[in-house]
């Protein structure tokens, strides 16, 4: 390993390991190396591997089971629910490495649920743009995404396998994307989500569907999105407002 003054051998062991487990090459449930062995792989002191291993373990990289040894697995990403971020911003914000596969990219009538969420007439041309989202090369979620066409002239030809849809639509058209409302419920993956997100069909995933408004309030993009259920978790703060006493509850404290 090329020792890095400036980062710690712990944290250059820690990313190496972490880099096998997001990329698919060290499998949720494969055995990981013990300190005696990345001592002797990165020739460094126990304590240092120690510390890598203690590390990746908080970050829910890895499972040790007594007597058996230590485990890869992968954590679920902890998605808040306050903020309007991108898929590309969430995974940065997580260390991971965000990518994308297009999957399709059209120009189609808005149709009822997508007009009535973009407060479009049915006809309106919207363009769809349906992609896979990964984290390193891990499927996460497939997401589609509709956007009126007026609003984005020449989108169909950018790259959105590798450029963020949010960045491009605050840079190239000047849409900010200011509030949101999304919705969010459990299903069972289809046997297309399940091909696409490499899970096995009828297992849990969790699908949004958000539509994003600029400043003034117009909607900007209607977004389907299904999650892969064992690698989210959405964590939300809730506050006890003065709310009104309920009636009718006399006796219950
Ligand atoms: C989020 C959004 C999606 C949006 C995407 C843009 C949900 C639940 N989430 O994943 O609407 O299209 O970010 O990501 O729908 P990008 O800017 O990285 O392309």
């Amino acid at each position: 390993m090329r020792r890095s003054v400036r980062v710690p051998l712990y944290d250059q062991i820690k990313t190496r390991l972490l880099e096998e487990i997001e990329t698919g090459r060290t499998k949720p449930g494969d055995r990981m190396p013990s300190e005696r062995q990345l001592t002797q792989t990165y020739g460094v002191s126990r304590m240092t591997a120690r510390q890598a291993l203690a590390e990746l373990e908080s970050a829910g990289y890895l499972r040790r089971v007594q007597g058996k040894g230590t485990f890869a697995s992968l954590p679920r990403i902890d998605q808040p629910l306050l903020t309007l971020t991108s898929f590309t911003e969430d995974m940065l914000r997580r260390g991971l490495k965000p990518g994308s596969q297009l999957i399709s990219a059209d120009l189609v009538p808005a149709g009822a649920q997508v007009a009535m969420a973009l407060d479009v007439p049915e006809t309106e041309p919207v363009v769809r743009i349906e992609r896979l989202r990964l984290a390193g090369d891990q499927p996460m979620a497939l997401e589609t995404s509709h956007i009126v066409a007026a609003l984005c002239p020449g989108l169909l030809e950018r790259d959105l396998s590798v450029q963020s849809l949010y960045g491009t639509l605050r840079d190239h058209y000047g849409h900010h994307l200011d509030k949101a409302r999304q919705t969010l419920e459990a299903a069972a993956a289809s046997s297309y989500q399940a091909r696409v997100l490499s899970m096995r069909e009828g297992a849990p995933v969790l699908l949004m569907e958000r539509v994003s408004r600029n400043g003034e309030g117009r909607a900007i993009e209607f977004a389907q999105s299904v999650y892969r259920g064992d690698r989210y978790r959405f964590t939300t703060e809730l506050n006890r407002d003065a709310a009104p006493e309920p009636t009718g509850l006399a006796g219950h404290q």
